[in-house]
Parts: structure tokens; sequence; C-alpha cells
């Protein structure tokens, strides 16, 4: 515990409205400055997996801004590029990170302790002091390069948990430009983030942001109820703290996703031959479908062993349907994920080899990337999807998976009541992951649904992703970043 010391914030009144930021009609005249671990750029694999790189790059394919962070690439010390890049109206600018800089920062302190914590997963943390000196080290690299192009009326947005001390080493340096951070997965309560060695050090450097959002209000009162109870902050209200000479907001933006053209590319790419191509091989079996990187916050062992629960208590489906469940690797450096990918595919086995037949394959399990367009088909073609994390900011998939249906003739969400989607998508069927019994249940419940219920239920979902799509909630995050606190826009 411990009072927050005033004389760290020297870097300008949060308060003071940046004159140069001005506004028109919604529009922001500023550059925004987009920082994320891993850059996106336009390329022969940008079709690949991630929640952070789809969102962002439809944000900024919409803002003509510039995007700062890692290349991927990992380079002799010494020898590290910084490259940059126009393209399509966007400025990209990466830089290489030395081998020790990626397993400390990356592989060690961002993906083996704070990913797990922040998703709940005490268990599956491991604390190492050189982790953690190396994710301030690159944060402090990252500092350095943006300082050589930042601009005094750049509006920066940071994201995610990679990098939650860079707006502290970008006032180090001097900078005052506003400066707004994105956390893209859960903020669990304080009982649990104190468990996070030196936690004072990573998570109140994040008060030197000038507003800080997250997906839920859950995950925003965390936060909050961490900075009153556990730091003793002073605040001006709820949702505003003061911090030295500065104050700092907070606020709910749950990401959204492109939900209109998602919708025409799936009415489009149905017609696919790829896409035909899995149809037919179905012969007439109804689809269930999965899309989740191989990450143990998904779900994925549990959701398999609920599917193999549905086979044996609704004997009825037993050839009838086929659960397809695309999961492209990630992060295969951590032993943890080396050895969820061996237990799942051995279940995915047992599953086949229990209830399988010479001519029917219960669950086709791939481990391999598909392009957007072929995913859009699939959900489409799909009764229902099962989205069933154990925890997870939002949740994407869940969001396309409605964008992408037939309105006349929609499939099913079962989605987990622990993905931020939850408080969007109530008229999905939600479901306790944990309870496989329950997600038996609704596998039946969503695959006997009639039309009309579903048709009602789709209705209802569209609707809040209609109007939340990806382009509202950046908008919505830069307003607020931009206006003082006070303004009518500012979000409660
Ligand atoms: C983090 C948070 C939050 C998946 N497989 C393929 C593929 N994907 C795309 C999906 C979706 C995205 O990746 C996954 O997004 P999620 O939201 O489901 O999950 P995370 O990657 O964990 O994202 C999450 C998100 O950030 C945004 O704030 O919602 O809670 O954990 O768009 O479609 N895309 C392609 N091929 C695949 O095989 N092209």
């Amino acid at each position: 515990m411990g009072q927050f010391p005033a004389d760290r914030f020297d870097g300008g009144s949060g308060n003071d409205g940046n004159p140069i930021v001005a506004q028109l009609g919604g529009l922001v005249l500023a550059r925004i400055v987009v920082v994320s671990n891993r850059v996106n750029v336009p390329n022969k694999d940008s079709a690949r997996a991630g929640g952070l790189a789809v969102v962002l790059r439809s944000f900024l394919k919409r803002n003509h801004g510039v995007w700062f962070g890692w290349s991927g690439r990992v380079a002799t010390r010494g020898e590290e590029a910084v490259r940059t890049l126009d393209h399509g109206g966007v400025t990209y600018i990466t830089t290489d990170l030395a081998r020790a800089d990626y397993q400390e920062y990356y592989n060690g302190f961002a993906n083996r302790m704070l990913w797990p914590i922040l998703h709940y997963r005490l268990d599956l943390a491991e604390f190492s002091s050189r982790d953690l000196s190396g994710y301030l080290r690159v944060n402090d690299l990252f500092a350095e390069h943006l300082s050589k192009f930042l601009k005094p009326d750049d509006v920066i947005w940071v994201h995610d948990y990679h990098l939650m001390p860079l707006a502290k080493a970008l006032r180090d340096r001097g900078h005052k430009n506003k400066i707004g951070f994105y956390l893209h997965i859960p903020f669990p309560p304080p009982e649990l983030l104190t468990a996070l060695p030196k936690h004072e050090r990573i998570i109140l450097s994040l008060c030197h942001y000038d507003l800080v959002g997250f997906q839920t209000e859950t995950d925003s009162e965390n936060f909050a109820r961490y900075l009153t109870n556990e730091c003793r902050m002073p605040s001006i209200d709820s949702r505003t703290f003061i911090a030295g000479e500065r104050t700092m907001r907070i606020g709910e933006f749950p990401v959204g996703v492109e939900t209109a053209e998602f919708e025409r590319l799936a009415r489009r790419t149905v017609r696919l031959s790829f896409v035909r191509e899995v149809v037919t091989s179905l012969a007439d079996r109804t689809m269930i479908i999965g899309v989740d990187r191989l990450d143990y916050s998904k779900g994925i062992g549990l959701r398999v062993k609920a599917f193999e629960r549905f086979l044996a208590d609704y004997p009825r489906w037993r050839g009838a349907v086929t659960y397809l469940q695309i999961t492209p690797r990630s992060r295969s450096e951590i032993r943890e994920y080396a050895d969820m990918e061996r237990r799942i595919s051995e279940n995915v086995g047992h599953v086949n080899g229990r209830y399988g037949e010479a001519s029917w394959t219960p669950i086709r399990y791939v481990n391999r990337p598909y392009s957007r367009s072929a995913l859009a088909g699939l959900y489409r073609s799909s009764r229902a999807a099962l989205v069933t994390p154990l925890r997870d900011g939002m949740n994407l998939v869940a969001k396309e998976y409605v964008a992408a249906q037939d309105a006349d003739d929609p499939g099913v969400l079962i989605l987990s009541r622990f993905a931020g989607a939850a408080l969007e998508c109530r008229s999905a069927i939600l479901v306790n992951p944990y309870d496989e019994e329950a997600v038996a249940a609704a596998i039946d419940k969503a695959l006997s649904m009639p039309l009309e219920e579903r048709r009602a239920r789709h209705r209802d979902i569209l609707d809040v992703l209609s109007e939340n799509d990806i382009k509202f909630w950046g908008s919505r995050f830069i307003e607020a970043l931009t206006n003082p606190p006070g303004d009518s826009r500012w979000p409660r």
C-alpha cells in the first residue's frame, strides 16, 4: 500500500484542453499516433489472427494516422532496424527487438505474468525480476523511438498490457501530449491483482495517461477500487483521479466490429469455392463453429469436453452435427501454450475415436489460420457458434458471428458469461463454460431453436452491434481523450 507521490507527475495537467486539437463535427484534426506491441504492416501475412490487430487496422483505415510498434522481427543486439512505410494513408513505423528484449518483455513479463494475472489465472503467472526489467526497458526503448517523430499536438493512443508504463516513459522525456491507454483484456479485482509482485510499479504508471479505457464497467470498477483502496489515490469522482499535477480519467469503451461491412462480406463469401467445399463435405449435417487463437483463456479444452457431453446426453444429434474448431497457434514458444496444444489435440482425438464413424468425424480441429473472407462465409454457414472463453476482455468472434448471419435464417450464438461481449449480447444463450452439462444443454437448445426465436435473438444483438461498431468505439475514445472532463460527450 502506498500514497501516490505527487512529485512523480510532471507532465502538465490533464485538464487543460489542448487548443491545437480542434474538433469539427466529431473529426479530430490532430494527428493520431497509435502505439501497440505489434504493428500489422500490410503484407501477405496481414490476414493472420489477432483481435487487436483486426481492431486497429480497421480504426486506422478511417483515420490516416501513424501506427508505431514492434515489427515482429528479432534481431541481434545493436542491429535492430527502425522502418517506415506509408500505405493507404497510414504511416507504419516499426522497430525490431533484440532477442533478450523479446524474451523478457514479450514472452516473459507480458505473456507469462500480465496475461495470466489479468485473466484471473494466478496459477499460471510466473514472476521474474529480470522479465520486469526487460518490460520496463522495452517501454523505454519505444518511448525513445517515438520521441524522435512526435509532434506536440499529436494525440497518442496506446494499446494493451504490453505498454502500461509507456506514458510515464514519454512524460519522463518531457512530452505533454494527450495520451490515452486502452486495455483490450480484463482488469481483475484488486484482491487478485495485488498478487503481482511490484504491482504499483506497473499499474500505477497508468496514472500518467490522461484517459484509461476498459472494455466493461467491471474492469473499470476494479481499477478504480485498486486506486482507491490499495493506493489511496485522491479522486474528484468515481472516475476521475488526481495524480500529482494531473488528472486521470477512467471510462468504458466496449470494442466493436465492422458490423455492416462484415455482414456484406459474409453474404458474398458464402459463395466462395472454399466455403462451398466445406459445406458440401458436411453432407447435409448441421455445422457448429468455434474460432479462437490457441490460448487457455479461450476455454477450448473445456469446450471439447462439453461437446463430448452433448454427444453423450443428446444421442439423437450423433451423426447429424459437425463441430468445426479453427484454432491458429499463438505464443507457441511459451511452455503452457505448447502443453495446452498437445492436451487439446488429445481430447479431440479421444472424442472422435469414441463417437466418430467411418463416415462421420464429430470434431474437425484445425490449427491453421484462414482468411477473413473464408471465416465470414463459414460463420454464415454455421447453425451455431460456440464462444466459451473462461475470461475474455470482449471477444470479437462472438460479434463477428452475429454480424455474419443471414437475418432471415440466422444461427445461434452460445456465449460465455465471462466474455465482455456477454453484456451486449444478452440475447445469446449465455453459459458458464465451467459447467459441461449446461453447455451441452445449450448446444441442444441452439440446434433445436425455432426460426422465430432465432430471428428475434439475432435482431436484438444486431441492433446493439450496429450502433456500437468499431467506428463508434474509436471515435468515442478519441473524443473522450481530447475533450475536457465535464464535457457532455464524456461517457458515463
Ligand atoms: C484481444 C482480447 C478482445 C481468429 N482466427 C482467425 C482470425 N481470427 C480473428 C477473429 C477475431 C480475432 O482474430 C480474435 O479476436 P478475439 O477478440 O476473439 O480475441 P483476442 O485475439 O484474444 O483479442 C479480446 C480483442 O483483443 C479486441 O479488443 O475482444 O477479448 O483478448 O477478429 O476473427 N482471423 C483470420 N484467420 C483466422 O484463422 N483471418
